[in-house]
């Protein structure tokens, strides 16, 4: 098992390349984007991701990392690729799953072994990889070996997670499954689970609904705590001291390419029997919404002709430079379409952006803001003196739409130190 083709050079496959090019394996990265490819031969990583350009350079530097636009023969295939939502349908599109598995077919050879870690709905491992790849002629379970390893590492923690996750391995047979593990053992320090695929499938699907729906919680509670005059963060942050009950943070809405997206592959498996899911993910849809209305709602109050909006944050999350379903996008596009108003956008992990949106230097839009909307809790963000930049600009307005700044509310400040005690 030395020579390892990886799918996709993405998130997950370049990081899934590089450390297995560090750990020994030789190792074959192919994606169809050329200036993706040319980028990673140039050891430029294609994402913003603590610690992938260093390892990206030793695994380049360490001569078991090549890439390609075409796969070639292996012990192993793992594929990395991605699974979009069909945005009508809201199912998965497999199309580059199907494309990828289609390319390794003519590569296959006895006792190879296939691996795909992309995020599938349920049965996609048995029903549609696996005719694809019996098409090389081999048996399965017996001559091919196929297994299905869903990734489960944190944007952000991608390095990090890698190596300290367990991993849930579904094999189409326990072989399978033990192969597949060998390949996961030589650079995890976590415990290994072996199961079947569909299992697999679900398990990885059901790790990203439950936060979905628990955020969904967070968010709903957020709207009555709000009807009622009451503070959300301090609610959810005393109802956190029970020892049973964890409850995550409300926000302007939930994005990425994981938890907007994987629950509809679950509830895509059973439409009838996924209420929870589906409302849960429409609670979730609306925040943006939500925050829109309570930023023109605010505006009214200022009394000025077309006053400036700052609006903080433009990823789908904190310290990422990953912009797939971001929630703050959606809203600053919204806003900008409002004639009466000034838009002024800021993310310090944004360079640029395709079309009609103005990138502002973070302290030149706070100079001008009338209002500041924080959309995303990125660390430049959190870093600013607020307590003294209020004193200084008295007349703006500040929406903390992540509750990440600091509160003068003594109820916070008490259990603060408290815990600090
Ligand atoms: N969010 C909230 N409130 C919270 C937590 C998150 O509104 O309390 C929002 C974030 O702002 C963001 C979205 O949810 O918009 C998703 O962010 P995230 O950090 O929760 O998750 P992802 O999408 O970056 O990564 C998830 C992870 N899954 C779980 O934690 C169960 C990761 O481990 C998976 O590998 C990844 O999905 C994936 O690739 O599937």
């Amino acid at each position: 098992m030395e020579k390892i083709c990886v799918l996709g050079l993405g998130y997950i496959g370049l990081p899934t390349a590089s450390i297995l090019a560090t750990n020994g394996f030789h190792v074959l990265g192919v994606d169809i984007q050329k200036t993706k490819i040319s980028q990673v031969r140039r050891a430029l990583a294609p994402i913003e991701e603590p610690g992938l350009k260093t390892l990206l350079e030793a695994a380049l530097n360490s001569g078991h990392l090549s890439v390609s636009s075409k796969p070639r023969p292996a012990d192993v295939f793992i594929i990395c690729v991605p699974t979009p939502l069909n945005k009508n349908s809201k199912s998965a599109d497999l199309s580059y799953v199907v494309a990828a598995a289609q390319s390794i077919v003519p590569h296959l050879r006895r006792g190879n072994c296939v691996i795909l870690e992309s995020t599938v709905p349920p049965g996609t491992t048995e029903k549609i990889l696996l005719p694809i790849l019996k098409r090389c002629g081999l048996a399965v379970p017996g001559q091919l070996c196929v297994a299905h390893c869903p990734e489960r590492v944190l944007p952000g923690n991608i390095l990090k997670e890698l190596v300290s996750n367990d991993r849930v391995i579904g094999g189409m047979d326990k072989t399978s499954a033990l192969m597949a593990g060998k390949i996961y053992e030589k650079f995890t320090n976590g415990k290994m689970f072996l199961t079947d695929t569909t299992t697999a499938e679900i398990v990885k699907l059901a790790e990203n609904t439950y936060r979905d729906v628990n955020i969904a919680f967070a968010n709903e509670l957020d709207a009555i705590c709000s009807n009622l005059g009451v503070n959300t963060w301090e609610v959810i942050k005393m109802a956190n001291r029970h020892p049973r009950v964890r409850i995550l943070n409300p926000g302007p809405g939930v994005g990425g390419h994981c938890i907007a997206v994987d629950p509809w592959f679950l509830a895509e498996a059973a439409p009838t029997l996924s209420r929870l899911i589906q409302t849960s993910r429409s609670i979730n849809d609306e925040r943006p919404a939500r925050v829109i209305e309570q930023i023109m709602q605010t505006l009214k109050t200022i009394h000025k002709s077309r006053p400036t909006v700052a609006c903080l944050g433009l990823t789908y999350k904190a310290n990422v430079d990953d912009l797939r379903e971001s929630p703050a996008l959606e809203i600053v596009l919204h806003l900008q379409r409002e004639k009466t108003i000034n838009v002024l956008a800021v993310d310090p992990h944004i360079n640029s952006f395709n079309g009609t949106l103005r990138l502002m230097p973070l302290n030149t839009a706070l100079r001008r803001a009338d209002l500041i909307a924080l959309l995303v809790d990125h660390k430049e963000f959190l870093d600013i003196d607020w307590q003294h930049w209020q004193k200084t600009k008295k007349h703006c307005r500040i929406l903390d739409f992540k509750g990440a700044l600091p509160s003068d509310s003594p109820i916070t400040n008490l259990i603060n130190e408290k815990t600090a005690a």
